[in-house]
């Protein structure tokens, strides 16, 4: 039979510990295809919890406690929880769950289920259909909570999972060793390890499910969550997507391609310097124009294409393909400009108010040959410069 261990954090919840392992064996009363256990990571709480769940260990023959000598965060406690879960205790999946009666044990089978069905991390969610945030909030704490977790949305641009922050979760072994490695840092010690977690494990593709609940208020004991948390977590998330956006592709491209204009207005004045003439001005244009494409084929070999960089042998004629293609756009932003002059005409469109510039047809001809040059080039470059390796 398969083992899932529910791992409850503790820091002084003496007053709610007991009644949370009694609801809970309530439960696992119930649930006949998993072997259940919990396992309560204390961190040597000042009140006593650790010595209250000792107590509570001869009733309960299925509970577990580790004790933290040193507070350690909800995030450290985690980790210490799940790799004695996974390693000593042989689990196939864990639950995470709160001590303070927020979660509603009575949800775990319906976890259970999903897990059954092939889902590898089960969120328990306040913001689907069937759940809920406590009514006695502040109008405060229900922007935040709500507004916190619509906007983690739009950053991830990602609106498959609506409870990013929820606490009430379910994680199969498999999730745990893939992205193990990546937990031991020290942003994750806090109540970041939650975004952290899931993000990962979002990145990994594995397949994630909700399960609605009722978040209940929790009536005895502090919350130990703080405006730090709200910092840190928005703070991370902003890092790991400024980070991933870099990573792609297209925005690097873009970036260099930016970039090689600036070069190309520099050269401009570098080159008229030996070509002062009116008439040596065509060549002086021309040397910054390849100036800027030295560099964007420089920048795009050891950074757009890193993972395809080219072999010292092969730089010559791909050079040459690159300028082919750079070329390319050349001719189809002229084509273009002719097709709009021969069939529309220059007329006028509307005034940019203020700066008094008027946009004619003309200009936006441009503005739709440099995006469709550039959509050329981004696919010149990827197909015939630096090519997939086979
Ligand atoms: N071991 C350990 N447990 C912690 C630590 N910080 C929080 N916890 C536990 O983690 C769980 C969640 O903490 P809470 O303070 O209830 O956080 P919250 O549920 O987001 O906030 P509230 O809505 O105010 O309850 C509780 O069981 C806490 O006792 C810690 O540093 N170490
Ligand atoms: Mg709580």
């Amino acid at each position: 039979m398969k083992k899932a261990v529910v791992i409850i954090p503790t820091y002084n919840e003496k007053g709610n510990i007991a009644e949370t392992i009694q609801s809970l064996a309530e439960i696992f009363k119930s649930i006949k295809n998993w072997q259940m256990q919990i396992l309560v990571v204390d961190d040597s709480s000042p009140d006593g919890t650790a010595i209250l769940v000792k107590s509570l260990q001869k009733k309960f023959r299925f509970l577990e406690l580790l004790i933290n000598k040193k507070k350690s965060g909800l995030g450290g406690a985690y980790l210490i929880g799940m790799n004695h879960a996974f390693a000593k205790l042989k689990a196939d999946l864990v639950f995470e769950f709160d001590a303070d009666l927020s979660h509603d044990p009575k949800k775990i089978p319906a976890f259970l289920k999903k897990i059954d069905q092939g889902y590898d991390l089960v969120l328990g969610s306040r913001y689907i259909k069937g759940g809920s945030i406590p009514k006695n909030w502040g109008i405060h704490r229900k922007f935040l909570s709500i507004v916190g977790n619509a906007f983690i949305n739009f950053l991830m641009l990602d609106f498959s999972i609506r409870d990013w922050t929820t606490g009430f979760r379910a994680i199969k072994k498999e999730v745990y060793l893939s992205i193990e490695d990546e937990l031991h840092d020290d942003r994750f010690s806090g109540y970041t390890f939650q975004i952290g977690f899931l993000h990962k494990t979002l990145r990994k593709n594995f397949k994630i499910a909700e399960v609605p609940f009722e978040f209940k208020d929790r009536v005895v004991g502090n919350s130990k969550i703080g405006p730090e948390y709200i910092k840190n977590t928005l703070l991370y998330l902003m890092k790991v997507r400024i980070k991933e956006i870099l990573e792609m592709r297209v925005v690097k491209f873009a970036i260099v391609g930016g970039f090689g204009a600036l070069v190309q207005l520099i050269a401009l004045s570098l080159w008229r310097i030996p070509f002062s003439s009116e008439k040596s001005f065509v060549i002086a244009n021309f040397l910054s124009i390849e100036t800027a494409i030295v560099s964007n084929f420089i920048w795009s070999n050891l950074w757009t294409f890193k993972d395809r960089k080219l072999k010292a042998s092969q730089i010559p004629m791909s050079f040459l393909t690159f300028n082919l293609s750079s070329g390319g756009s050349i001719l189809i932003q002229s084509a273009i400009a002719y097709f709009t002059s021969a069939t529309i005409g220059l007329k006028p469109v509307f005034t940019l108010p203020i700066v008094n510039y008027i946009i004619d047809t003309g200009v936006i001809s441009a503005v739709v040959g440099i995006l469709v040059g550039m959509f050329w080039n981004f696919f010149a470059y990827s197909t015939f410069v630096w090519k997939k390796k086979k």
